[in-house]
């Protein structure tokens, strides 16, 4: 036990297709045994996690019967009660059965749309049945290979179609629980729509009940697509629609690595912990710490346990590491924002007469502006230097 060491407070938070990842690639099956979900939850709660996520067949099987559903989802919610340990979020599995081989609520055939939207219904109530409050919808599936086969315009409407659906269905229900939508460049898909954070959040602004739909970013989706996930991550803040997060690293070009959170590009780790935490004098995110990542295929169970042990330390480190950094006086210095008491104003307020008069009398000297030095390679060697353990 250390400072390090998660506690429930923290708010951390694993799938279960996460740290049950049996490791199966493309390349070959499985490394390690598939782990009974109750014996999951147990293992997380030893761990110091706060939290389970699921989709409704990681834990219930896909075609089970009334009776055998509610024998697993009894067993579980005991486990829960033993436990401690809550599921704040739910999503669907809309991807694995061959009906999704070409797109859930986006493919062309209503069958498959219709089979979608009450598959989600389904495990809406189920996430709601176990406490959930956030609803992930990820749509991996929902792209193409072979483009010619629908206008993106119609898969567009179709999606908001399903999603404006399904918001009635929470509220007519008077369920406690927001979406939040997770884009992905590609894979499974040779393309996903809604690529990225940004597309999510114009698509939000397009839904009827816009203001129970957030975005659930994740590190190494925007990474793949080369993307800054700070500024991502920045920009949802920034519009309240920062709902979860997705947790864990990417190195940029590669199929979707999904792994232990900080473990590849410490530097963004370390910029996202300050934004989240609000270290920087922003609004700090108060959702869970989800991590979606996987242990090494390499690992047997007790790789599996270091995995998610080093997800929750990394953070805790980073959170620390980040205080540290804010607190310097040298850092203090160099990011200070200058003031101008004649601009400022103008700069915050809306168009006006006077505004105009004062930008076409000010007194900017460009040349002198333009020739003075930030000191932005000091500032990052001093984190740099925060992030080795050297300062
Ligand atoms: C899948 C995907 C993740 C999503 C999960 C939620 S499923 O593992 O790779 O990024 O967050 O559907
Ligand atoms: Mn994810
Ligand atoms: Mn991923």
């Amino acid at each position: 036990m250390d400072s390090f060491t998660p506690t429930a407070a923290d708010r951390f938070s694993f799938g279960l297709w996460t740290v049950g990842n049996p490791g199966r690639d493309p390349f070959g099956g499985p490394t390690r045994p598939t782990q009974d979900p109750c014996h999951l939850v147990r293992k997380l709660a030893e761990c110091g996690a706060w939290g389970v996520n699921l989709h409704d067949n990681d834990l219930v099987p896909f075609g089970a019967s009334a009776a055998e559903r509610d024998d697993i989802v009894s067993g579980f919610k005991r486990t829960l009660d033993e436990t401690g340990i809550v599921v704040p979020m739910a999503t669907t599995n809309l991807f694995s059965h061959p009906i999704f081989k070409d797109g859930a609520f986006t493919s062309n055939d209503p069958k498959v749309r219709a089979f979608a939207i009450n598959k989600t219904m389904d495990a809406i109530d189920l996430g709601v049945e176990l406490g959930a409050t956030t609803y992930v919808f990820w749509g991996g599936r929902e792209g193409t290979e072979a483009d010619a086969c629908r206008d993106p315009q119609d898969a567009m409407k179709r999606f908001r179609h399903a999603i404006d659906f399904l918001c009635e269905y929470v509220k007519d229900n008077g369920y406690d629980l927001r979406f939040a939508l997770e884009a992905k460049p590609n894979e499974p898909r040779c393309d996903i729509y809604l690529a990225t954070t940004g597309h999510m959040l114009h698509f939000i602004s397009t839904l009827e009940n816009n203001e129970m739909v957030g975005v659930n970013p994740e590190v190494a989706h925007e990474h793949m697509a080369g993307l800054s996930f700070v500024h991502g991550v920045a920009q949802a803040m920034e519009a309240g629609k920062l709902f979860h997060i997705d947790l864990n690293a990417q190195r940029i070009g590669r199929y979707d690595q999904d792994l232990r959170f900080g473990s590849e590009d410490l530097k963004q780790a370390f910029l996202l912990v300050r934004l989240l935490e609000g270290n920087a004098g922003n609004a700090p995110y108060t959702g869970p710490r989800h991590f979606d990542a996987h242990a090494y295929r390499t690992e047997d169970e007790e790789g599996v346990w270091d995995f998610a042990r080093g997800c929750m330390r990394t953070y805790k480190i980073l959170v620390e590491r980040t205080r540290a950094f804010d607190a310097d006086p040298e850092v203090k210095d160099l990011i200070r924002v200058p003031t101008d008491a004649a601009l400022d104003p103008v700069l915050s307020n809306s168009y006006s007469a006077e505004s105009v008069a004062a930008l076409r009398s000010m007194d900017v000297d460009p040349d002198a502006i333009g020739a003075a030095g930030l000191g932005y390679e000091r500032l990052d060697q001093i984190m740099c230097e925060y992030l080795m353990g050297a300062r």
